[in-house]
């Protein structure tokens, strides 16, 4: 009788324990799978952003010509590129110093490039750079500043210039809120739309240099100009870009402004007519625009200039005297 009640218990513990201890193997087994996923991925990450570096070399072919006219000097830095070795010691590409399997910067400057960038390129694979600066290749056919280029929303320099990009310049460039110097001059058919300038000065907020060199932006309202939301705006080029219109007296007043170039444009305006104007100013070029009315002694209160061009401008009355007060200065027109 006993044995007979004693059966079914038996076969039920020996039930449970076999059900814990598979539920125990299949517990570890989820956290070795999940070890296994984390470490991978971080693996798979990296070998996925070399790889994606050699697609993109391999979408744009070598040649002296590409970097002829832009650069002083120039070397096909890919050219020391090796597939199978580990992206962090090509030329160019630098990695996170911790997370090593990151890039965080590609520098191929002037290094004879030639080809497309289309949007479906495997550079957009690289969601971490800091660091990007492609300027002096020929980029040709290659479309503005493509949408896909919002996605580097932690980019602090970006440098396209002298790179052969034409059309409008997409709004996503206001995505990169952490851009600190922005460089896309010397693209003659590169477009910069009223809206995508607004959208630039209003969400760039920590914009310290922003050269925008024979761009066409004639669409732009001067008055944006002086609109900057980054106090910290220290350098401000436009040299060329077929602006025109009134350019507002408060650009002068930009809190830490050291460079100006408005030159060779059809802007009017006047320097600022208060008798204690100081600034930051080091460089102020307004020279080839129509700039107007005279030129105040005040203009002796910023005595860290070194740079003042103010010729083929329309200015009037005489030089003032205290033009001698700017003794840094090493070039002048007037
Ligand atoms: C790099 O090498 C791997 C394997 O050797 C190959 O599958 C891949 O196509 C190569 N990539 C390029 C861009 O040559
Ligand atoms: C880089 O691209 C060039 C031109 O397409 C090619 O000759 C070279 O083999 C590529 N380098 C690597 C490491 O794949
Ligand atoms: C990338 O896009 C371009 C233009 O749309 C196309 O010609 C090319 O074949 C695409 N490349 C790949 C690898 O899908
Ligand atoms: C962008 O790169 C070009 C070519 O290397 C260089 O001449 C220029 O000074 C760079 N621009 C900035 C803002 O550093
Ligand atoms: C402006 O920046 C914010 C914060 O980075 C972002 O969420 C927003 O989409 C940006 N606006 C535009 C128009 O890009
Ligand atoms: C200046 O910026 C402010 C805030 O971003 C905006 O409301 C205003 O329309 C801008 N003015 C011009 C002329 O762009
Ligand atoms: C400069 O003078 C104007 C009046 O001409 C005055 O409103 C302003 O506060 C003065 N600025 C400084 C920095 O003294
Ligand atoms: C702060 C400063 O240097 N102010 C001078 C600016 O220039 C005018 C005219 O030369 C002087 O009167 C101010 O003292």
């Amino acid at each position: 009788m006993r044995d007979i009640w004693v059966f079914p218990f038996l076969f039920l513990f020996l039930f449970l324990v076999s059900f814990l201890i598979i539920s125990c193997h299949l517990v570890s087994d989820a956290a070795a799978a999940a070890v296994l996923t984390t470490s991978s991925q971080h693996y798979l990450s990296h070998i996925n952003e070399c790889d994606a570096l050699l697609q993109f070399n391999s979408s744009f072919t070598v040649t002296r010509d590409a970097s002829k006219f832009q650069c002083d000097t120039s070397y096909p830095k890919t050219a020391s590129w090796k597939n199978g070795t580990d992206c962090c010691s090509w030329a160019g590409v630098t990695c996170h110093p911790v997370a090593a399997n990151r890039v965080i910067g590609l520098d191929l400057s002037c290094s004879q490039l030639k080809g497309t960038l289309h949007s479906n390129n495997t550079l957009f694979l690289l969601p971490n750079l800091r660091r990007l600066n492609l300027a002096g290749n020929d980029f040709y056919g290659s479309l503005g500043f493509l949408p896909r280029f919002g996605i580097f929303t932690r980019l602090a320099h970006l440098n396209l210039s002298e790179s052969n990009f034409f059309g409008p310049i997409s709004l996503e460039i206001s995505h990169l809120s952490r851009l600190i110097t922005l460089d896309l001059s010397g693209n003659f058919y590169l477009t910069i739309e009223d809206r995508s300038f607004r959208w630039l000065t209003h969400n760039l907020t920590q914009l310290r240099e922003l050269i925008l060199d024979d761009t066409d932006m004639s669409s732009i309202s001067p008055l944006s100009l002086a609109n900057f939301s980054s106090s910290d705006l220290t350098s401000l080029s436009l040299k060329r870009c077929n602006l025109r219109g009134i350019v507002p007296i408060d650009i002068f007043h930009l809190p830490n402004l050291r460079s100006l170039s408005l030159s060779s444009n059809n802007l009017r305006g006047t320097l600022p007519q208060t008798k204690n104007w100081t600034s930051p100013l080091v460089y102020l070029d307004l020279s080839e625009t129509k700039f107007s009315g005279s030129i105040l002694a005040s203009v002796g209160n910023l005595t860290s200039m070194t740079i003042l061009d103010l010729s083929s401008a329309q200015f009037s009355g005489s030089i003032p005297l205290t033009l001698g007060n700017l003794v840094h200065l090493v070039h002048r027109g007037l």
